[in-house]
């Protein structure tokens, strides 16, 4: 992505701005806990590094709001270097953004990021054909994923239904309705905490010690690292103008083929491209576009009808566990198409790059089920105040669907324990007691 000089400068005031807010808040209470330093000392003393750390959590989730908010269009997942996420300072207190959901599980460091909640399969939306290929998962439980989703009171080829959750102690009832939060799996008949969690416990997407049941040196990391309910795209740009359905072109599509290309590129493309196509990816090959031109205007476009599109997984952050099982896709296909994008350096435009990777077939097949951009991220924000004590960790899911970024859910779980590994820990405690 090409990001101009004025828009790193809005982004620094905007730091800037969030850090001067922290630190008002951090003076304001040290000026509290120092009227209080009369009575208990050494409880102020932690209590105050939780209270730092409290603060700054907040002011990096102000801060992670602000960088999705402000993104342009094409709204794609912000590269590694343009958002602070690791070990940020804020008075006495640091924030860390952990990065819960990649490729590499086996690397056993933590890494820093947003987490793209596009880059993962959707609960309401992944049939059971697909949600059978992921990791340890069962026919059994990805038929009850469905029929806990599905209206019906019918029960699918090994699934469960109301009868099932009526049995179990004590009974549940079937919620027949689309999954609200990802904790909502462990509701679904068959939730075991070994499956969903795998050894992943405190769930920060590292093997942290105790962790490695299995002896292996590596993160078995449980269904629940590879699974969204949040992931859906608006057919619509920021300013409230539709997408441009391809299938229907027209004169708006003529307008901006012309603009972006000239008159007789315009004619050219749209000549190749006549018909009902069923992705962005097929109508990208039959155009004939090549992939720089395709990158300019692909967030323009739309094959959707419907307000939004629900589950498509972005090709452009998913992990190979997850792109494996799509349509087309199978796990050597999936690691080879990660493998080349780790070598396309930016974070593409659009998602016109893997027909050359896939093929035209296979890319065609896929193209239904995926998209480019991102609307919907994870911030797992952990932080520690003076000192390096009073670790706290919350987890924020954003959205961007609307004018300015909105916080969809908040969840404090500190309560996991120490998420940032076992070096980070010795380097800021010296080895004591958070
Ligand atoms: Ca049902
Ligand atoms: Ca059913
Ligand atoms: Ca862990
Ligand atoms: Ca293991």
């Amino acid at each position: 992505m090409h990001s101009t000089p004025g828009k790193n400068a809005s982004r620094s005031g905007a730091v800037l701005i969030i850090v001067m807010w922290i630190c008002f808040a951090l003076v304001s209470m040290s000026l509290y806990f120092a009227d209080a330093a009369g009575f208990a000392y050494r409880g102020v003393d932690n209590g105050w590094a939780g209270a730092q750390a409290r603060q700054a959590v907040q002011g990096a989730a102000k801060y992670a709001l602000q960088v999705i908010g402000d993104r342009e269009e094409p709204k794609i997942f912000p590269d590694s270097d343009e958002v602070l996420c690791e070990e940020v300072t804020v008075g006495d207190a640091s924030f860390w953004m952990l990065a819960t959901s990649r490729n590499d599980l086996t690397d056993n460091a933590p890494q820093f990021g947003l987490v793209d909640e596009a880059g993962k399969l959707n609960l309401n939306t992944a049939p059971a054909e697909w949600l059978i290929l992921l990791p340890d998962m069962t026919e059994e439980f990805a038929a009850a994923i469905v029929d806990w989703r599905d209206e019906d009171d019918d029960i699918s080829e090994n699934g469960a239904e109301a009868q099932s959750y009526y049995l179990m102690d004590p009974p549940l009832s079937c919620k027949n309705a689309p999954f609200e939060t990802l904790d909502e799996l462990f509701l679904v008949y068959g939730a075991e905490e070994e499956l969903l969690l795998g050894e992943d416990l405190n769930r920060n997407g590292i093997l942290d010690p105790d962790e490695d049941t299995d002896g292996d040196g590596t993160l078995d990391p449980g269904l629940l690292a590879y699974l969204t309910v949040y992931s859906r795209e608006p057919n619509s740009l920021e300013d409230g103008t539709a997408r441009i359905n391809l299938t229907q072109g027209g004169e708006d599509l003529e307008t901006l083929f012309t603009e972006t290309f000239g008159d007789d590129r315009s004619a050219e493309i749209l000549s190749s491209a006549r018909g009902e196509f069923d992705s962005l990816i097929a109508y990208f090959v039959a155009s004939g576009m090549t992939t720089a031109e395709f990158d300019q205007v692909a967030h323009q476009l739309t094959v959707s009808e419907e307000e939004y599109t629900e589950g498509l997984v972005n090709v452009n952050t998913a992990t190979a566990t997850v792109l494996a099982c799509l349509p087309g896709m199978d796990e050597t296909t999936a690691e080879n198409l990660v493998l080349q994008r780790s070598q396309l350096g930016e974070n593409p435009a659009s998602e016109a790059w893997i027909v050359e990777v896939l093929g035209e077939e296979t890319a065609r097949e896929l193209g239904p089920y995926i998209t480019g951009r991102t609307f919907q991220f994870t911030a797992d924000i952990c932080a520690v105040g003076r000192q390096g004590k009073g670790f706290r960790r919350s987890l924020f899911v954003i959205d961007d669907t609307a004018e300015t970024a909105q916080v969809l859910y908040r969840r404090d779980i500190h309560g996991r324990g120490w998420a940032l590994g076992e070096d980070l820990y010795t380097e800021l405690s010296g080895g004591e007691n958070k």
